[in-house]
């Protein structure tokens, strides 16, 4: 019998896929950033009009770089400044030197076009498997990777990045869910990556047909893509039995892999060999002290054909450079509460959807599935809550958990919702990203 992991015998492992640099003393590491916060500069002045025109209008050049306080008096960048350079205005890099092209498709407009040379590929492979590793997922493991392959960079990126450490990738890809099942049941696969949405509509149809996955070879999921709240991290290790890690990334940066959790699943050690990062005050644009909740604003720091200068990804946490049991001296960013975008204010309280979930997760005879419907009544912004009962419960049933689910959102959050409980199965499962709200209010014009 082989040697059994530290997943099975619950002993906390110290052993890092790059202990060099996941290991380095901060102000080595800041020294570090330092030095490829001045070459990415360079890179984006001198190769990206729109950045040298922005760093001139700040009085800023390269050399001007003195600390790294300094990255301070760099201007922002923003995903419309992507789609208003579509598709390439953006590079930094001729297309000869151009390896691969990703794209997002936002709700509204053109696509947010993302590129890679080969060294960027390379690289990104390298934290995919840093992360892959960090999170448990050892050479020789059986990766079944549920991201959708294609422009979106989830597959991809997982792909690469299993396949750096050794791993064995059985290339999925999202939807016929039923196939997965067998495929993960069949190969003995130890580790899922897929959304954490999805991980949980594939449980559901493994249980209808008659596949318990808690008895599968699964012992690590690599959960991310969608914010999702700590009771669904609960849920899904509960259903499927295995250890969910939270994984973050996003394409504008690099992909899946900017960001993920040790073993000691106490915030996701951001890589800041790559990546500077920063929380900054959405209003003022002014860092907030450390710990404090924000925008989460990133600069890479070795990304050659998309060099991106404080990129405000609009996800809102808090950062910690407190040290991690794990020994890696990389700071941590605490689970993204939501996007800015996907912000509700009802009748003036801010709400993230995954505050909402936080609590349906806690009451009894409910599915952990659900959709937020906003609509305009009046002036005033409405939320009607929409759940599923579970299998079995009856119709007098649906109407206590919905006064129940109204009472505890109103306690907790504050806010006053419509709850209507549905029959099991009737909220769209998702493959992918899920849809947690259904906007109906008018558009703006
Ligand atoms: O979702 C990359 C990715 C793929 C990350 C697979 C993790 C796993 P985009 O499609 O560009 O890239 O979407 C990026 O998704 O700004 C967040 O709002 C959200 N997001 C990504 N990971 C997490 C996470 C990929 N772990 C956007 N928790 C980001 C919460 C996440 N939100």
């Amino acid at each position: 019998m082989g040697a059994l992991s530290t997943a099975e015998t619950g002993q906390r492992e110290r052993s890092y896929l790059h202990a060099e640099v996941e290991t380095m003393p901060r102000e080595q590491l800041a020294q570090l950033q330092l030095e490829r916060l001045r070459a990415t500069v360079a890179n984006a002045y001198e190769n990206v009009p729109l950045h040298r025109q922005r760093l001139e209008a700040a009085g800023m050049r390269p050399a001007d770089l003195r600390s790294l306080e300094d990255v301070e008096r760099l201007p922002f960048t923003v995903k419309t400044d992507l789609r208003d350079h579509y598709p390439f205005g953006m590079f930094a890099r001729p297309q000869g030197e151009l390896a691969r092209l990703h794209a997002s498709s936002g709700t509204t407009g053109k696509p947010t076009v993302v590129g890679y040379t080969l060294q960027d590929i390379g690289n990104w492979a390298d934290l995919m498997a840093r992360s892959l590793y960090s999170g448990g997922v050892r050479p020789g493991d059986v990766v079944h990777n549920a991201y959708g392959y294609g422009l979106f960079t989830g597959g991809l990126g997982a792909h690469y990045g299993a396949e750096r450490l050794g791993a064995v990738v059985v290339p999925m890809s999202g939807g016929s869910t039923e196939k997965q099942v067998g495929l993960i049941m069949d190969f003995k696969a130890r580790v899922l990556c897929a959304t954490p949405s999805y991980a949980l509509a594939i449980a559901e149809v493994a249980l209808q047909q008659g596949v318990d996955l808690r008895k599968s070879g699964l012992r690590i999921g690599m959960f991310g893509a969608e914010p999702w709240s700590a009771a669904m991290r609960h849920e899904i290790e509960a259903r499927i039995g295995l250890k969910a890690v939270d994984i973050y990334g996003l394409s504008e940066i690099m992909g899946p892999g900017v960001a993920c959790e040790c073993e000691c699943q106490e915030g996701l050690h951001g890589w800041e060999d790559h990546f500077l990062f920063e929380v900054i005050d959405p209003e003022s644009g002014k860092p907030v002290p450390e710990g404090q909740a924000g925008e989460l604003v990133i600069t890479t720091l070795t990304k050659q054909a998309l060099p991106m200068l404080r990129y405000r990804t609009r996800d809102i946490t808090r950062m910690t450079t407190a040290r991690c049991d794990c020994g890696r001296t990389h700071a941590r960013i605490l689970r993204i509460t939501g996007r800015n975008d996907d912000m509700l204010i009802i009748r003036g309280v801010n709400v993230y959807p995954s505050q909402i979930e936080a609590v349906l997760l806690t009451r009894p005879n409910l599915a952990p599935h659900y959709q937020l419907v906003v609509e305009r009544k009046g002036i005033l912004d409405d939320v009607r809550i929409e759940v599923e009962a579970l299998p079995g419960v009856s119709a007098d049933g649906f109407r206590a958990i919905a006064r129940d689910v109204a009472h505890h959102i109103k306690s907790m959050i504050g806010i006053s919702t419509d709850v209507m409980v549905q029959a099991p199965g009737t909220i769209p499962r998702s493959q992918g990203k899920a849809v947690r709200v259904r906007d109906l209010r008018p558009k703006e014009i």
